[in-house]
């Protein structure tokens, strides 16, 4: 089957690959009858996917042809916010957003960088999310953005200890006989790796689940840890308290590949279970029987997930949990190590794919994390246009409330590009068609697994719309750009990126190669023996570089920041039917998940008169959001926690994120979505 014109033959199964923000990046195949869509399922040759699909995708044919999807180019006719449009053409609109930008950038005072790109991964596609768009920005000399509302806090951390987004391959996880999946909900995230845990669980591998949620990943596990939010850096540190103390650590390993053991030693002297206890809430004698574990057991996997990391103290906490693998050596055992990402073992050619070249030197990073603070407050030069793809920050972002205002204003031009007329869109000035992956050609390398994959177009494009790319082509050409490299083809830019001598691993993987055969595994060599990117190539216990940026140079748990004094934190974590709030406008997916609910603790609940069913108002001086209350046993007292990013109209009270905070993480500029506080009352 080749994947060579598949969209020009009505009839047909297409290998294709989702392009969804998932680690597991499925292979799919994609079944079409007179030019139409009319099944999507797991691809059974994927080496890691194996066929197996999640619920999302299985029914992503009906969001391809769902009749809310976006044909034409939209302007808004009514107030920001009021859902207003009327129909024009590609011409008018590219013409509008144009003129618009030519006047900004001759304009005193505002000029080229009053212009912000407002993006994330709604597709995962690089060509179209960090490729074509990087090139026309820089051109255009717009303002650049800090794509911090993901990973970003937990990544810097984990690159001070290790160096690089490298981990473990996860197919080799099968051969674990210890899983420890730290803040990470599987089940609903990672469906791969729970599959490969459940194979070496039949060869009598352990899987313990740390979280502030017994959500279904918890609940699948053999032993579930509840911890306090925030604290899992003290939990490491206590756990190496225990480790060295007992001798469960492997020296020969620390002398040869890590620097600092003798400086750590010494230092998680003061982390003794007691103290660890009292900070954490995990009970003294199950700190040690994980520690215990965790010393003997090999090999053992850490599989680190997102929620620790989406806290103020995240990149520490990360940094923290990723010294652990190299106290007792795991990383030179086959399945054995950590997995937080993998996206560094196949990096591509970014700056062919992005042309820093064509950017001027200085122009100013905005952070996204803090997009309502942007538009509300006065910046200099001023933000006068958001051009907003791939995401959909009036529900995802932090301080929705700040968001929603900025996004109000008279004098902000905004352009959305998109498949939906997303919450975002409703503030739009300009709104254009996006198209589907599946009427794209990109590539795709996932940041789990080790393989990349090619996407070509499978059907037409659905009425006007246009790819990322595409539009991008177009507004350089509207803008009188007359630069080659706005203009290249989707195999040029393909080609372009693969190329990266820099990176051996990708070396047999091009595009045309990737025509023959939808995936490619990247050749990437064990981690050791072999040096990282850190400073001294080995592990940094100890890191000079933290030192120099000012943070301890030792893994140190460090508290949450105050927030208001209020008595709950509040987690406001993803949901198993939306991917973030992709998904959130489906009649489907929102009756899989039922409602929006909020989990309390019995004693909590009943202190407030709340039942399970019971309307609750949730609020702090942010805002206000209105959930069900779901009670029980599975978050500890003083926390709730809310799942899923659920659609909303204006004036709505769904959006979770009215009540997180814009406090910045301690690195990479990172977000706080889990380090907010609020009080929960009963409605009506
Ligand atoms: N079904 C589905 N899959 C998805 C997504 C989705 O929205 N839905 N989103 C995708 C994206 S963009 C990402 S980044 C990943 C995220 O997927 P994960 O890495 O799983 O991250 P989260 O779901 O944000 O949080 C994971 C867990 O951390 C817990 N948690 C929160 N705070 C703490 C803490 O302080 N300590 C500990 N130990 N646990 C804590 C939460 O209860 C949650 O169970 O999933 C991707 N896959
Ligand atoms: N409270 C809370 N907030 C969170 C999180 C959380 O755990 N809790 N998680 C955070 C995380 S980890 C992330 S990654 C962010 C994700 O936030 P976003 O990246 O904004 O993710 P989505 O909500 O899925 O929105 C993606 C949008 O891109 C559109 N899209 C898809 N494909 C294309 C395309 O090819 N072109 C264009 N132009 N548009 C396209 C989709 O239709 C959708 O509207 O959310 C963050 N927000
Ligand atoms: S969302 Fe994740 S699990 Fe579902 S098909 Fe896509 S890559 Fe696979
Ligand atoms: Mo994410």
């Amino acid at each position: 089957m080749s994947l060579r014109h598949a969209k020009l033959q009505p009839t047909g199964v297409f290998p294709s690959v989702c392009s969804l923000d998932c680690p597991d990046q499925c292979g799919l195949l994609v079944h079409k009858q007179d030019g139409k869509i009319v099944k999507i399922e797991g691809d059974p040759s994927h080496p890691v996917t194996q066929g197996s699909i999640c619920n999302k995708v299985r029914h992503m044919g009906e969001r391809i042809y769902d009749p809310k999807r976006l044909q034409y180019p939209l302007k808004r006719t009514g107030k920001k916010g009021e859902n207003r449009f009327e129909r024009i053409s590609w011409e008018e609109a590219l013409h509008t957003i144009t003129e618009a930008w030519k006047k900004l950038i001759a304009e005193e005072g505002a000029g080229a960088e009053s212009i912000v790109p407002y993006s994330f991964y709604g597709n995962m596609g690089r060509i179209g999310t960090e490729g074509m768009d990087r090139r026309f920005f820089h051109r255009l000399g717009a303002s650049r953005l800090l794509y911090s509302i993901c990973q970003a806090a937990g990544t810097e951390g984990y690159n001070y200890t290790m160096g690089s987004s490298v981990g473990t391959d996860p197919e080799e996880t099968v051969h674990a006989k210890l899983f420890i999946m730290w803040g990470i909900n599987a089940v609903s995230t990672n469906m791969h790796q729970v599959v490969l845990a459940e194979k070496a669980r039949k060869q009598g591998a352990q899987i313990v689940v740390i979280d502030v949620h017994k959500n279904q990943t918890g609940k699948w596990a053999d032993w579930f840890i509840p911890i306090q939010p925030g604290t899992d850096a003290a939990l490491a540190l206590g756990m190496m308290h225990i480790l060295f103390a007992e001798g469960l650590v492997d020296e020969a390993f620390m002398q040869e590949y890590t620097v600092g053991h003798e400086e750590l030693r010494e230092h998680v002297r003061s982390y003794d279970p007691y103290t660890v206890s009292a900070i954490t809430g995990v009970p003294v004698d199950d700190m040690y029987r994980l520690a215990r574990m965790y010393g003997q057991a090999s090999p053992s996997l850490i599989r680190i997930g997102n929620g620790p990391q989406h806290h103020d103290n995240g990149g520490m906490c990360i940094r923290t949990i990723a010294c652990l693998p190299a106290l007792t050596g795991q990383w030179l055992h086959p399945g054995g190590g950590a997995i937080k990402g993998n996206g560094a073992a196949l990096e591509h050619n970014a700056a062919a794919l992005q042309r820093p070249d064509l950017l001027a030197k200085g122009t100013r990073r905005l952070n996204m994390n803090l997009l309502g603070k942007l538009l509300l407050e006065e910046q200099e030069p001023p933000i006068r246009s958001l051009y907003v793809y791939n995401s959909n920050p009036a529900v995802v972002a932090p301080e929705a409330n700040k968001v929603r205002q900025g996004l109000q204003r008279d004098d902000l031009f905004t352009v959305v590009h998109d498949l939906f007329l997303t919450e975002t869109a409703l503030y739009a000035d300009i709104v254009l068609p996006a198209t589907s992956a599946f009427e794209n050609t990109d590539f795709y390398r996932s940041y789990w697994h080790h393989y990349i994959q090619l996407q070509q177009p499978v059907i037409e494009p659905y009425g006007e719309s246009k790819s990322n790319v595409e539009v991008f082509r177009l507004l350089a050409r509207a803008m009188g750009f007359e630069d080659e490299a706005l203009q290249e083809t989707e195999a040029d830019l393909i080609r372009q990126a693969l190329d990266h001598p820099r990176n051996p691993a990708i070396e047999d993987i091009t595009y045309e190669s990737l025509l023959e055969q939808p995936f490619m595994k990247a050749k990437v060599k064990p981690l050791f023996p072999g040096k990282l990117r850190t400073p001294s190539g080995k592990i940094e216990l100890y890191s000079k570089a933290m030192e120099r940026k000012g943070f301890p140079p030792l893994p140190t748990y460090t508290p949450l920041c105050e927030d208001e004094a209020l008595p709950f934190l509040f987690i406001p974590a993803p949901n198993h039917n939306f991917l973030n709030s992709t998904f959130s406008n489906n009649e489907k997916h929102t009756r899989m998940e039922k409602e929006p609910k909020l989990h309390m603790h019995t004693a909590d609940a009943s202190r407030l008169g709340i039942v399970s069913g019971d309307p609750v108002r949730v609020f702090n001086t942010r805002g206000e959001c209105e959930l069900t209350a779901s009670i029980g046993e599975d978050v500890l007292p003083g926390v709730v926690v809310s799942q899923g990013l659920w659609a909303d109209a204006p004036g709505g009270k769904r959006t979770v994120n009215a009540l997180t905070p814009d406090r910045v993480a301690d690195m990479g500029g990172g977000a706080t979505f889990f380090s907010g506080r609020v009080q929960v009352a009963k409605l009506g």
